[in-house]
């Protein structure tokens, strides 16, 4: 009972304590933007007829809190979403993520298999080399920007076959 007592009293203290830092946050806020990165951010141009592509990054998770990702945008697409792949009675299929949990110093891969952004509704055909400016939202109202290249079908192709000749490489090494 006692024990119960003085965690209330704990919470109490904390919530004031974040509260009253939150009053005067404006530097804060910026410190915590810095502390995630995005990297490799990729999208892949638009096949013929289809209405969808993939992209791809990593985001790190520099800070000592749990970071949740909301949303993603892209200048120039209608529409991105989060999706991830799971196993389903044996059929690999993917699905809409709501949001992702990214821990305290946790990096998290998007990648061919895994998590991956869906885009949709292109106002004009990405070409290969061009650089689209990629927004992250999270959900304490951080935002984190950074550039996606456009790359072709047959680099990223490349590229998966190269990271995992590497995986596998470094796991025979053992
Ligand atoms: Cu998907």
């Amino acid at each position: 009972m006692i024990k119960q007592c003085i965690s209330i009293v704990l919470v109490s203290v904390l919530s004031l304590f974040s509260s009253s830092s939150m009053a005067h946050s404006g530097h804060d806020h910026d410190a915590d933007v810095a502390i995630i990165k995005v990297s490799n951010a990729q999208v892949r141009e638009f096949l013929p007829a289809t209405t969808s592509s993939v992209g791809y990054l990593s985001i790190i998770n520099h800070s000592d809190t749990v970071a949740t990702l909301t949303k993603a945008t892209i200048d120039g697409l209608g529409r991105v979403e989060i999706h991830e792949h799971s196993h389903v009675d044996g059929m690999m299929k993917m699905q809409k993520v709501e949001s992702l949990t990214i821990n305290a110093h946790q990096q998290i891969d998007f990648k061919p298999g895994g998590y991956h952004l869906m885009i949709f509704e292109p106002q004009e055909p990405l070409k290969v080399g061009q650089q689209r400016k990629l927004t992250l939202y999270f959900s304490d109202g951080n935002r984190v920007f950074t550039n996606a290249q456009v790359v072709s079908l047959a680099s990223q192709a490349e590229q998966s076959q190269a990271e995992q000749s590497q995986a596998s490489k470094q796991h025979t090494h053992h």
